[in-house]
């Protein structure tokens, strides 16, 4: 593999290495945790100004905030921690990171060489057990070796689908000394659509892109679509990754064909289009996935397509009817037979694609009907003298839509009304846990948007539970002064899992109604401004208040507690 191209030498330690080399690779902000292993890493980033140090409050919520950034301003979230505890504490992390492919580098300390093995003290063995959940990981021992390692990381991280690649340092390199050759790495570490390809723990490449190839591709598209009466494209987080909006709004435009979104894709088509059908997969529309089951034809544009859509529909409604196309064949053929796999990158294609001629106004408007009267998912059914989430997204999207802001969700019903009622305008809008459901990854992630966004303000989405889990970094936002604005959706329960026992249980709640604290009187002891909402009149007071300060503010909406999605 070609790592880059050298342009000057000079002799450091370690410790400076590393920071010299992330520096060199562009990186701003580092997200962290101290420990006594990696002291002399520290201890070089309180000599430097470049790279700005976010001190999380706990190791997990760091690797969200990562996340958080690399997702909101599309580089490598960068995260340093020390062994053991530090280490096991990042791997719920880095399973979300890998699962949704967003790009991160990760720097653990390890004790030293010659203490590797010996159930030293903070020894643990993150490479065995970060295993799967990293594209690929490292274990540096020699100081020679870490400049390589590291620009190989991030070539590795932004590569392909992207993920998070992990190097464990051992302490005794921090000291020693080594050439620094500031070598760069030959990916653009600022851009959402690469599309190199490295080897892997986890085996994610795709195939090169040539155009014998692509045009056999294109010639079976163009067929498949000539013979196709209802054809529908699904927008899938893949369009955001490879950057294609932009391409799939020409694509539709020439061809007339209705654009279904996952939950990732949400922001990657525009909502306002007629040619716009919804969110699909258990928690989508009737209409939305009324729509894929009457097509002929489905598009799957970088759409994971897995059990929480495959689970909606019959094996005869899937089968050899997708076009999959996907930068990771690993999402080939999992959940159903695809009439034909695509393993290339989703601009690409769109690309080829942008000449081609068709009109299925016929099908789309024959839909548009069916849209309109259905379009009833989000009023609420019950009775209540509480708010209904929908009174309450509805009253936040009006309020900031005209903002353009960054949207992140905690895991839990709140996630799905928010993906549901609040319409995003941009792929990069919508930041919330796919692929793992992680209840605690909303609120860091927040955290970070906001820093990669030059402490622009974000909007958190939570549940109480879910907020619960990471309450610590109210504190990171006080010490940053960061624009979190928390909506916190609070019913009093574990609401999504209340709803599975109110169906499948009879209604036996068994641990799912929690006990929280009073969150006015918390974020108070914080220094954090915070309104309980009760009522609809209190509601545009409450976001006038919440939008009018730079500071982060959280509003404490009191929901009915028995809502289901
Ligand atoms: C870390 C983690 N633990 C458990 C779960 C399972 N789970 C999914 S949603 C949910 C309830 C979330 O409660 P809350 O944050 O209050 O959101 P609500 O559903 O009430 O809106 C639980 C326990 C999870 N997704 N993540
Ligand atoms: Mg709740």
């Amino acid at each position: 593999m070609n790592l880059g191209i050298k342009t000057q030498t000079k002799t450091m330690t370690g410790a400076k290495i590393i920071l010299e080399t992330l520096k060199n690779l562009g990186v701003d902000t580092i997200f962290g945790y101290p420990g006594g292993i990696v002291l002399e890493i520290y201890d070089e980033i309180f000599k430097q100004s470049e790279i700005k140090h976010i001190l999380s409050g706990h190791e997990q919520a760091c690797i969200h905030s990562a996340e958080g950034y690399a997702r909101a301003c599309g580089k490598c979230g960068v995260i340093l921690v020390t062994s053991g505890p530090g280490a096991t504490n990042l791997i719920t992390g880095l399973a979300n990171a890998y699962l949704d492919g967003f790009p991160l580098v990760i720097l653990t300390g390890q004790v030293t060489k010659n203490l590797i093995g010996k159930d030293a003290f903070q020894e643990v063995n993150i490479i065995n057990i970060t295993h799967s959940c990293t594209k690929k990981n490292f274990q540096v021992t020699d100081v020679n070796d870490l400049e390589k390692t590291i620009v190989q990381a991030f070539e590795i991280a932004n590569s392909g689908k992207k993920g998070p690649v992990l190097i464990d340092l051992a302490k005794n390199i921090f000291s020693q000394v080594a050439e620094f050759t500031a070598t760069k790495t030959t990916t653009n570490n600022n851009v959402f659509n690469s599309n190199n390809s490295s080897s892997c723990n986890n085996s994610y490449s795709s195939s090169p892109i040539n155009s014998v190839n692509i045009s056999f591709y294109k010639k079976e598209l163009l067929s498949l679509l000539k013979n196709s009466k209802r054809p529908v494209i699904i927008a899938g987080g893949g369009v955001r990754h490879s950057n294609a909006a932009h391409e799939l709004a020409v694509f539709v435009k020439h061809t007339k064909i209705p654009v279904l979104s996952t939950m990732m894709g949400l922001g990657c088509f525009d909502y306002k289009s007629s040619l716009y059908c919804g969110m699909i997969g258990i928690f989508g529309s009737k209409f939305s996935n009324e729509i894929l089951k009457q097509s002929d034809l489905i598009i799957s544009l970088g759409a994971r397509l897995n059990d929480r859509i495959t689970s909606c529909f019959k094996n005869s409604e899937l089968d050899n009817k997708i076009i999959q196309v996907d930068i990771n064949p690993q999402q080939f053929g999992k959940f159903y037979k695809p009439l034909m796999t695509i393993n290339y990158d989703i601009k690409n294609v769109l690309n080829y694609l942008d000449s081609c001629n068709f009109d299925f106004s016929l099908w789309s408007n024959s839909i548009l009907n069916i849209k309109y009267q259905n379009d009833t998912y989000n009023v609420n059914t019950i009775k209540s003298t509480f708010l209904s989430s929908s009174e309450v997204v509805n009253a936040v999207w009006n309020y900031t839509k005209d903002l353009n802001l960054t949207v992140t969700t905690e895991v839990g019903q709140h996630q799905l009304w928010c993906a549901k009622n609040y319409k995003f305008t941009y792929p990069e809008q919508f930041i919330t846990s796919g692929g793992l459901g992680t209840m605690g990854f909303g609120f860091p992630a927040a955290i970070g948007a906001s820093i990669a966004q030059k402490r622009k303000s974000v909007i958190c989405f939570a549940g109480d539970g879910s907020l619960s889990m990471n309450l610590q970094e109210f504190a990171t936002c006080v010490n940053y002064n960061l624009p979190v604005k928390i909506m916190l959706m609070d019913n009093g329960y574990l609401g999504m899992v209340r709803q599975l026992q109110e169906k499948n249980c009879e209604g036996r709640y068994s641990e799912t109604k929690i006990h929280n604290p009073d969150f006015i009187k918390l974020c108070s002891s914080y220094g954090i401004d915070a309104i309980r909402v009760e009522t609809a009149e209190q509601i545009k007071p409450a976001l006038e208040k919440c939008f009018s300060t730079d500071k982060p503010f959280l509003i404490d909406f009191i929901i009915e507690p028995m809502e289901v999605v």
